[in-house]
């Protein structure tokens, strides 16, 4: 069934079309539920990565890959912004319209679309306000971001099953051109606003790359985050000023392994560590937040320190840092990552001693793994 927002425009100039009409509608819908698609199935992904079920087991290859699913989860959702701002402009006639409820399956679609609007708003909010470290809501950021993309996404899939035929319908029929007559309407057309919010939408996420992408650094306006800013030249997320760990005390400091899965536990100390043979990997850190940056770390292979330990084969690991209490205190590595050559204990970071902000004495670093799981300040290592 077609209702009609201001004209039914099948077949009309597009020049001379008003940008509220149907096929504007059925426009921005596709693209909406196309960044919406690529923002949902990124974002249970890094969810899985952090929460990972039995079955799941995220590999350490290729080395970039969280970086990229986590760099293009923000960008297709900021540039999903303009874009959602554009449907419900065009729309919201159609959200007030009356009688309510034309049959049951009627009233169905229309009520899906309080969650689905209110979802989307919901959404983008928390995902903006995070990313820029705003986190005015009375939730856990995560649990309330993933609870809305499910319920949104619920909400799209009957949203489609109602609109999807008149969709298809009006995307299919390409409006003719006419050469003469006089233009319906003053100010923007279709043609004019349709480019002006695609123009809006791929503005946006060009000036948001630049966090992730390093030839766009110059252009990160929209983005938290400068990547070449911060101690030995990039970021910092939590400062060791804010945990108390300026100053940690090499002499008492020890680095631990231990647990059910080692033979004989280790208990090192900072000069052991740097005794150790080191390895260099260019490695990214790639925070859940979006922005990442790839510089040189040099430190001790955690697979040599799991053979001094004993380690029996095919062990995860909980890396736990000498910070007191916090969510990210402590990381799982599973037994695939944990074999990989480049998982490191780093000591050095772009040719120097890491800085207590980079995580001094020793921090995690390891290929594909989500920044949440670079434990900094670490003091031991389970081998489960
Ligand atoms: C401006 C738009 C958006 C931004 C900036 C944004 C940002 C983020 C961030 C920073 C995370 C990582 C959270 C963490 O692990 O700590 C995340 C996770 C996630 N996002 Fe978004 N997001 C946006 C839009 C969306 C949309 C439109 C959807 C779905 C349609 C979505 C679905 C998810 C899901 C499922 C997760 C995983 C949550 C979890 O780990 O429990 N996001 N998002
Ligand atoms: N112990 C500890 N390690 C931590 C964190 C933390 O809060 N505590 N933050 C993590 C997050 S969210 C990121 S993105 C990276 C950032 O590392 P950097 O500050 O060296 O750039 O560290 C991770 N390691
Ligand atoms: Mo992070």
């Amino acid at each position: 069934m077609s209702h009609p927002v201001e004209v039914a425009d099948r077949g009309e100039d597009a020049a001379a079309a008003p940008p509220r009409s149907e096929r504007s509608a059925a426009l921005l819908g596709t693209a909406l539920g196309v960044a919406f698609a690529v923002c949902f199935s990124t974002g249970v992904l890094s969810h899985l990565i952090q929460e990972p079920p039995g079955w799941f087991a995220w590999p350490s290859r290729p080395a970039g890959a969280y970086r990229l699913n986590q760099g293009v989860h923000v960008l297709t959702g900021m540039a999903a912004i303009p874009l959602l701002l554009a449907k419900v402009w065009v729309v919201h006639p159609k959200l007030f319209e009356r009688p309510m409820m034309r049959s049951m399956a009627h009233g169905a679609e229309r009520l899906a679309l309080l969650p689905l609007v209110g979802g989307s708003v919901l959404l983008l909010m928390t995902g903006l306000g995070n990313i820029n470290i705003w986190r005015p809501w009375p939730f856990s950021f995560r649990d309330g971001h993933y609870a809305a993309s499910w319920i949104v996404m619920g909400a799209l899939l009957i949203h489609v099953a109602a609109r999807g035929a008149t969709t298809r319908g009006h995307l299919s029929h390409r409006p003719r051109r006419r050469s003469s007559g006089p233009r319906s309407n003053e100010g923007l057309d279709r043609r004019g606003f349709l480019t002006a919010v695609a123009g809006a939408s791929g503005l946006v996420a060009l000036l948001s790359a630049g966090q992730t992408v390093s030839a766009l650094r110059g252009l990160t306006v929209l983005a938290p985050r400068r990547t070449d800013v911060g101690p030995q030249g990039f970021p910092v997320n939590r400062t060791a000023a804010s945990v108390g760990l300026t100053d940690v005390d090499l002499v008492a400091y020890r680095l631990v392994i231990d647990g059910p899965g080692v033979a004989r536990p280790l208990s090192l100390t900072y000069a052991e560590l740097v005794a150790f043979p080191q390895r260099e990997a260019e490695l990214p850190i790639a925070c859940v937040e979006g922005w990442s940056a790839s510089p040189r770390w040099r430190g001790v292979p955690v697979r040599d320190l799991l053979e001094a330990a004993g380690a029996r084969e095919g062990c995860a690991l909980r890396v736990e840092s000498i910070q007191e209490s916090s969510r990210l205190r402590d990381a799982e590595v599973n037994a695939g990552q944990a074999v990989d050559a480049d998982l490191l204990l780093a000591l050095e970071v772009n040719g120097e001693v890491l800085v207590p902000d980079h995580g001094f004495p020793v921090r995690l670093i390891g290929p594909n793994r989500p920044g949440v799981q670079q434990t900094k300040w670490v003091g031991r290592i389970e081998v489960t």
